[in-house]
């Protein structure tokens, strides 16, 4: 039986990170609309009493809801039916000066996931820990990992079916990849790494494809110089899809290490690249590198979101993903046929294009960060390292047939240097500088995609780039937060502004909706941080390459807001 499922058809709840299994951040939910969203007002609020940055969305199930913080990674479950009153608290002990130092971008955590009666909690020092939804005990936990070596955790657990499936974080400390599966009960089904030995990454030679074809014996290993591999990142710490019928889940990993690239000649398989596995055996069956020997940090972590639609007169099951490389990725599911990729920002300019035959890039020279062989300092990159999306997750609108997507709209300047590896110190070998495309001052666009076409449809500039999750509503209203704190309602079809709130902190969390006695809410976490505000979640950060180059880059984000983790909801 899948609970799951059938809890997720329930427009009343939002019982996973994304609300649904395939990513899409949807609801049915229409009582509040583009007429009448004009007159949403605060209905309540909860500070979490955590500063730093507040990511992912609280769940909420049958009249409880249950919300993270950063580290220390706190959950409350606050009672609906009793005015919000706290029902538990979960605060766990985790060792501060091991793990916290070892975070790349922020103490952020992604959120909770339930399943069987359980909520569960990915914590910043690698325990996954699942809590009794009725009472906050601790049912299990299993610490999987090593902050030591720099192994954080900041991502959600995802439950799909049966399984919990958790990533990993590092890939700033060499730590490679890997994505573990769990059953309900604790027991770890099985692992699968992102590079080595075939065996270990649960690939098989003959039957795992990419770009159609077999991926053949070593297909890892021979794209590294001898042990590399074993330091060589592809972490996993993005959002998760899966979709029932295929018993397919699907994810990105992240960028190789060193930030370096010319001490790691190579493809560096398989960092870099999109996933589809089958749920039970862990077992690859396709996988395709979307940016082999990245120069940049394009990290592919970003979520893979699944939408059934008609391309070229044709049903497909697509997978869709808005990469950190600038490019928007519509993949055939079932197979891992690669069928559109587009820029959708038009100022990247590392790459003229893909070739959908080769899957590769045409990439143009003068961004290259290693050339023969040597370092380069390469000045006017587009996208940054942080990517033309980060981590912040879009939504999308069966009924519309569009993407909802946060940009950013950031270049930079790329300096690497040697850099050794020491276990559990900083492995990047890079200095950046972050700013706005040449003549234009704005770091973000929210907009709207078609991703049959791989076309931007409507863009709406913002002032930062916006690190919010979007929610799309069937009432076709379209929220999302920006990091001045403010929680913003655009209509759908044309992207205009219907409604804003400026909540208490910059907002970094996404926004969600649920329905309480015959009310529809939204509710945002707001609690400026992350990579982006990293230089106000950590103010001895000055320089403006401080913060692997974000500190420069969002510098007037501390005259638009300030710290603090609040829970903001709102309805008519
Ligand atoms: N985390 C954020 C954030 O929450 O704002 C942004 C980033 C991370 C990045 O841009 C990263 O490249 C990144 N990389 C890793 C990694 O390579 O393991 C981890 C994380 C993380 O866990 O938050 C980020």
């Amino acid at each position: 039986a899948d609970e799951l499922l059938q809890m997720q058809q329930n427009e009343n709840n939002w019982v996973m990170p994304a609300g649904n299994y395939n990513n899409q951040r949807y609801s049915e939910l229409t009582q509040i609309n583009k007429d009448n969203v004009k007159d949403l007002n605060m209905a309540w609020s909860f500070s979490t009493g955590v500063l730093r940055g507040h990511e992912g969305n609280a769940l909420v199930i049958d009249g409880t809801m249950y919300v993270h913080t950063p580290f220390p990674n706190i959950v409350f479950a606050l009672d609906l039916n009793n005015d919000g009153a706290i029902k538990w608290k979960y605060e766990p002990k985790q060792n501060y000066d091991e793990t916290v130092p070892v975070m790349c971008c922020d103490t952020v955590n992604r959120g909770l996931s339930y399943a069987d009666g359980k909520i569960f909690l990915n914590q910043a020092d690698t325990t996954l820990v699942a809590l009794n939804a009725a009472d906050g005990s601790v049912a299990w936990s299993d610490k999987r990992d090593d902050p030591k070596r720099g192994a954080t955790s900041t991502a959600a657990a995802h439950v799909f079916k049966d399984k919990i499936i958790v990533g990993i974080s590092g890939g700033e400390f060499g730590v490679r990849g890997y994505v573990q599966a769990y059953d309900l009960d604790g027991n770890v089904k099985y692992k699968a790494y992102s590079t080595g030995p075939d065996d270990e990454m649960l690939v098989d030679p003959e039957k795992t494809t990419s770009m159609l074809k077999p991926v053949g014996k070593d297909s890892s290993l021979k794209t590294w110089q001898g042990d590399q591999w074993k330091i060589g990142g592809g972490t996993t710490w993005g959002w998760y899809s899966y979709d029932p019928d295929l018993n397919m889940f699907y994810y990105g990993n992240g960028n190789p290490s060193t930030w370096n690239p010319v001490q790691r000649p190579g493809d560096n398989k398989w960092s870099m690249s999109l996933w589809g596995r089958d749920l039970d055996t862990g077992m690859a069956k396709w996988v395709y590198q979307m940016t082999p020997y990245d120069e940049w940090d394009y990290d592919g972590v970003n979520e893979v979101v699944l939408v059934d639609q008609k391309l070229k007169g044709k049903m497909r099951k697509t997978a869709v993903h808005f990469d950190r490389n600038g490019f928007g990725y519509t993949m055939d599911r079932v197979t891992g046929e690669l069928l559109v990729a587009e820029k959708y920002d038009p100022v990247v300019n590392w790459s003229n294009g893909v070739n959908l035959k080769t899957g590769l890039h045409d990439r143009v020279a003068k961004y290259s960060t290693a050339r023969n062989g040597e370092d380069v300092n390469t000045t006017g990159i587009c996208p940054a390292a942080l990517g033309s999306k980060d981590q912040q997750p879009s939504a999308y609108s069966p009924r519309t047939g569009l993407h909802y997507v946060p940009t950013n709209h950031v270049c930079m300047d790329y300096e690497p240097f040697e850099v050794e590896y020491v276990a559990g110190q900083p492995y990047v070998g890079a200095t950046l500088s972050m700013y706005p495309p040449e003549g234009q001052t704005h770091l973000g666009n929210f907009i709207a995609w078609d991703s049959r076409e791989g076309k931007i449809v409507w863009s709406n500039p913002e002032r930062f780039s916006v690190w919010s999750g979007a929610l799309a509503t069937a009432s076709d209203v379209v929220f999302y937060g920006t990091l001045e704190g403010y929680l913003k309602a655009v209509d759908a079809q044309t992207g205009r502004e219907l409604w804003r709130f400026k909540t208490p902190s910059g907002v970094i969390g996404n926004v969600n909706t649920y329905k309480h006695d015959g009310k529809q809410y939204i509710s945002i976490l707001s609690g400026v941080g992350g990579w982006a505000g990293i230089g106000m979640a950590i103010p001895s950060l000055e320089n403006d390459t401080d913060g692997l180059g974000a500190v420069g880059a969002y510098k007037s984000l501390s005259s638009w807001t300030n710290l603090g983790g609040v829970l903001s909801v709102f309805s008519l």
